[in-house]
């Protein structure tokens, strides 16, 4: 589709895409893989279901200043802009803002197809209004592929960016990040990002470390998607999930250990993992308003707006070039 008020384009990695990426990682020395291998449609759901859990506050803490603050938020950004989301996964928190930031373009950017194809059709419904335009593509690899909407549908071009997905990058990646998203969005452009606070590590723990397991689950299932698509052999009973905050780095660490000395085959290749060995598969970095405004400013940005809740868990920023 390439006109029309909802557009779909379809950029979605091939499986093997990631092969080398996994190889890399699991040859290392400290063996590792990508986050964002977790958002198959298992782990998309289960992420879903970690956001439900009563440990997990970030998303309701996010949500919630969304709701209190969209007035606030849409008066600071200004209305038509083009609004284009990273990672929209199922879109949801975008929808808190639409019916007062009302932009000109939404355009959602997922790794995801189904998920992509799912809340788009659901948007495209609810919003009669609201032009769509979806990328499904891997942005981690950089926007050079990614074709903004036309300015004539709207001019100033807004990333939305929730979650503390960019927790998700080592500190100078975040910077980088930052700084491609300033170029991007280039002049006028702006930023609405949600960054995850530094609070008591204990809450730090618990949200990591559900009861129910699902973080556990979440963790486990890129074993499952190894298997699965790079026809590896991994037992997933043979791993166990660990997660603890970092405080010296600030960040929440996500390991899965070797339960015992084993082999795995992958792609072909014999990959040995010691007992007690572990693969690393997720930071998620944490900042105080200030550390996040400080990077923000370094990569050409300058701060606009701040809304954080009452207990101060999350920080939702506003910064334009
Ligand atoms: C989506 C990267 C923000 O770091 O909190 C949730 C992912 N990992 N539970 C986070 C996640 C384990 C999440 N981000």
């Amino acid at each position: 589709m390439t006109a029309g008020r909802i557009r779909f384009t379809d950029r979605e990695p091939a499986p093997t895409d990631i092969l080398d990426e996994v190889l890399k990682g699991l040859r290392s020395p400290k063996k590792r893989l990508p986050p964002k291998l977790f958002y198959d449609k298992r782990g998309s759901e289960l992420f879903e279901a970690i956001c439900e859990t009563p440990e997990y506050y970030p998303t309701r803490t996010e949500t919630g200043i969304l709701h209190d603050s969209a007035a606030a938020i849409a008066e600071t950004i200004g209305q038509n802009c083009v609004l284009i989301e990273p990672g929209s996964g199922n879109s949801q928190k975008v929808q808190i803002l639409l019916e007062t930031l009302r932009p000109a373009v939404y355009m959602p950017i997922d790794i995801s197809k189904d998920h992509l194809k799912r809340s788009v059709e659901a948007l495209g419904t609810a919003y009669q209004w609201l032009h769509v335009h979806a990328v499904c593509m891997d942005y981690t690899a950089g926007f050079e592929s990614f074709e903004a909407a036309p300015v004539s549908i709207g001019s100033k071009k807004v990333v939305f960016f929730p979650g503390s997905t960019i927790g998700n990058f080592e500190p100078r990646d975040a910077l980088a990040f930052l700084r491609m998203v300033a170029r991007l969005v280039g002049r006028d452009g702006g930023l609405l990002i949600g960054v995850d606070l530094k609070k008591d590590p204990a809450v730090l723990h618990r949200a990591y470390n559900d009861a129910q397991g699902l973080t556990r689950e979440f963790n486990l299932n890129v074993l499952h998607r190894l298997n699965a698509e790079l026809d590896a052999d991994f037992d997933p009973n043979r791993f166990y999930h660990y997660a603890f905050y970092n405080a010296g780095e600030s960040r929440i660490e996500m390991h899965l250990i070797s339960r015992c000395a084993q082999n795995v085959r992958l792609a072909g290749e014999i990959l040995s993992f010691a007992e007690g060995e572990s693969v690393h598969t997720e930071n998620s970095y944490k900042y105080t308003v200030h550390e996040f405004q400080t990077l923000a400013r370094t990569a050409g940005f300058q701060v606009q707006g701040c809304w954080l809740d009452d207990r101060n868990l999350f920080s939702i920023h506003y910064f334009d070039v």
